[in-house]
């Protein structure tokens, strides 16, 4: 009698332990799974509208720079080598060929204008 009361106790407390430890587990694996998740999504997103390219020339009289560029999404473009027209000739002074640079580029009246240049790291 006072055996069987014991060991149902002890089973008892080593389920309850069992559970609130797996508990305990899963929930910092989502935690960890979910801001990890998170994390990168921001960092996707944060470079979505930045481009990887290489320069190849540089005309600031012109207001132009040749890229060899990669895919650019947003104008689902896919990599090439182009000429492009910058907002500002002040953009080129990051610029020269043979950099390994980031880019933002919109469509404008046609165009592609760059409208940011970012030393690659
Ligand atoms: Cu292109």
């Amino acid at each position: 009698m006072k055996i069987t009361k014991l060991t149902s106790v002890v089973l008892v407390t080593a389920a309850l332990t069992a559970t609130v430890l797996s508990g305990v587990a899963f929930a910092d694996d989502k935690g960890h799974d979910h801001a990890k998740a998170d994390s990168m999504k921001g960092m996707a997103m944060a470079d979505a509208d930045m481009t990887n390219a290489e320069v190849r020339k540089v005309d600031k009289d012109a207001k132009k720079i040749t890229l060899k560029h990669e895919a650019i999404k947003s104008l689902d473009m896919p990599g090439m080598t182009m000429v492009f027209q910058v907002k500002d000739a002040k953009l080129l002074d990051k610029a020269q060929a043979g950099d390994k640079i980031k880019f933002k580029v919109i469509s404008e009246g046609g165009a592609y204008v760059v409208t940011d240049i970012q030393p690659a790291k």
